[in-house]
């Protein structure tokens, strides 16, 4: 049985397979495939106000057009002194789609008067599964922690540089791959999600 990932970004697609992997989907019975493989479905337009309404509209999206199952990812970064922001707009905030650089360094700017007990932000991933038959699921997962003045560390990507999660003194792109899964809100989210797509996927 395949599981079609409903995702265009690559580094969701890394963590994606190895946190459905560890939570034992991937494996013979259930085959993880790209969005990439369906290269003749359009692009979905993202316009619900949350991430769970946003990672529904990706995965049923994905299901309809390849009649398989499919998972989606709609996430971001919640900062609290701006009420929230950039939220569901994080992978354009400064413009142009998917340009990490950019935005995190808009957002640094935006929060250059903001002193250290006041830069409390987090990471919200909502993960929705979507089946043909119309039956669909959706969970949320947090990582909470504050938002450094200067990014630090290459790993994961977008805002992973700038944010700290609470009780850790590095940031997340300075935790390896299993550290920041073993924490992220992606994680929590597919962690949860895992067990209702093995009891409802056939075969
Ligand atoms: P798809 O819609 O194709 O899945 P996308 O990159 O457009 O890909 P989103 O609309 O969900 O996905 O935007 C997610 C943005 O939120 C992403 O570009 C990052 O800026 C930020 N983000 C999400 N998860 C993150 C993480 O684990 N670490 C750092 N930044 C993250």
């Amino acid at each position: 049985q395949r599981l079609v990932l409903a995702t265009r970004n690559a580094h969701k697609v890394v963590e994606l397979r190895a946190i459905l992997g560890d939570a034992g989907l991937g494996g013979d019975r259930i085959e993880l495939v790209g969005a990439d493989a369906y290269p003749g479905v359009p692009d979905v337009k993202e316009t619900g106000v949350t991430f769970a309404e946003n990672a529904l509209l990706k995965a049923r999206a994905l299901a309809r057009a390849t009649g398989l199952p499919a998972v989606a990812d709609d996430s971001g970064l919640c900062v609290d002194v701006l009420g929230g922001a950039p939220g569901i707009f994080s992978a354009r905030w400064a413009g142009r789609h998917g340009d990490d650089r950019a935005n995190l360094e808009l957002l640094l700017a935006q929060l250059a008067d903001i002193d250290d007990r006041h830069r409390g932000a987090h990471f919200a991933c909502a993960a929705a599964l979507a089946l043909p038959d119309g039956t669909e699921h959706v969970v949320e997962g947090r990582l909470t922690g504050t938002l450094r003045h200067a990014p630090a560390g290459s790993g994961g990507f977008g805002y992973d540089p700038i944010l700290q999660p609470d009780g850790e003194r590095r940031t997340c792109a300075e935790l390896t791959p299993d550290e920041k899964n073993a924490i992220s809100h992606r994680g929590r989210a597919f962690r949860a999600l895992a067990p209702l797509v093995r009891d409802l996927l056939p075969g």
